[in-house]
């Protein structure tokens, strides 16, 4: 299927959950997972295909509107699909081409469900920079927290993914951040959240910081000296209400060394 053609990883990853798994008895088998949702239901189609990466997941999805708001579909049906697909990939059922395949299924889908979420542009709560951190490219969870935000009326400026930890500093400054939301999701890169709040100390930036991500949890983000941790996108916006009600000052610095 793939070999000699020049693309030949973009057809792997296209094929990858077709490809079968070979168990020890030397059986083929398409990977199995539990699925939580109703049979036939339209949430456990819309599971089923999120994790097998399928082209459907927008049909499906558009199905769902009916019963459940935009955030809910991204927040529950999406969130556990991936979940299940992060378990399947530590079993090593699923390895990297299946993975990336379930991702762009989701991103795609997370981007077609933004234009039904409301944003009302008319008030600004503050300004949330929002980031994942250097060396991390994990940034679905990232871009639904700032989609919420933005839709609870805060002003999001969304730097992206893998960023720099001097470039976040430089953009709280620059835009004069109430809030800076950092994003990890493996162990060898949430070490990057408490670097920026050294960074930040450093130059006296009173932004305050606020982190999440699956490797992130509340000790953590109190060890590093984050004023925030909250484990999904919903609590991530009352996270924010909650510190900004508390928020002092602008940042003021212009110049940022590392
Ligand atoms: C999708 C995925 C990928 C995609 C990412 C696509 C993308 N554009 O994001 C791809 C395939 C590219 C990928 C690559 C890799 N991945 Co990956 N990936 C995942 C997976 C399956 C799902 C992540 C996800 O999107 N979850 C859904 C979102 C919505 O959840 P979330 O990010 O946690 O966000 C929610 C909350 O945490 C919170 N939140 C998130 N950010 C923030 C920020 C703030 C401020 C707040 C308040 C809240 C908040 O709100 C969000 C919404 O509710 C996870 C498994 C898992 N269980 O997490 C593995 C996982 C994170 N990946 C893993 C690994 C190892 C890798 C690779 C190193 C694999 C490899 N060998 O190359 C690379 C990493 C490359 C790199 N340098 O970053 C490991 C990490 C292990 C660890 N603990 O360190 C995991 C846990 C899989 C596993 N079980 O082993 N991955």
């Amino acid at each position: 299927m793939i070999k000699g053609r020049k693309d030949s990883d973009a057809r792997y990853i296209k094929h990858a959950p077709d490809i079968k798994i070979v168990t020890t008895s030397g059986i083929r088998k398409k990977a199995e997972f539990d699925n939580p949702f109703d049979e036939d239901s339209s949430e456990a189609k819309l599971y089923t295909a999120i994790i097998e990466g399928s082209d459907e997941t927008i049909d499906i999805a558009s199905n769902l509107l009916n019963k459940m708001s935009p955030s809910e579909i991204l927040e529950t049906v999406m969130i556990e699909a991936l979940q299940t697909v992060g378990t399947l990939y530590e079993k090593k059922i699923y390895f990297l081409p299946q993975m990336i395949k379930s991702a762009n299924s989701a991103k795609r889908l997370a981007k077609h469900l933004k234009q039904f979420i409301a944003q009302d542009k008319t008030s600004t709560k503050g300004t949330v920079v929002m980031a994942t951190v250097k060396g991390d490219i994990h940034d679905i969870g990232k871009n639904i927290v700032a989609l919420m935000l933005e839709n609870a009326g805060y002003r999001v400026i969304d730097l992206g993914k893998d960023v720099e930890n001097k470039d976040i500093v430089e953009a709280a400054v620059k835009y004069k951040a109430d809030i800076v939301g950092l994003s990890a999701l493996m162990t060898t890169t949430m070490q990057q959240m408490g670097n920026v709040i050294k960074l930040l100390k450093k130059h006296n930036i009173p932004t305050i910081v606020m982190v999440g991500g699956a490797a992130v949890n509340s000790d953590f983000a109190k060890s590093i000296g984050a004023e925030g941790y909250s484990e999904d996108a919903v609590s991530a916006v009352r996270l924010a209400d909650l510190l900004i009600k508390g928020s002092y000052g602008k940042a003021g610095h212009t110049k940022i060394d590392d």
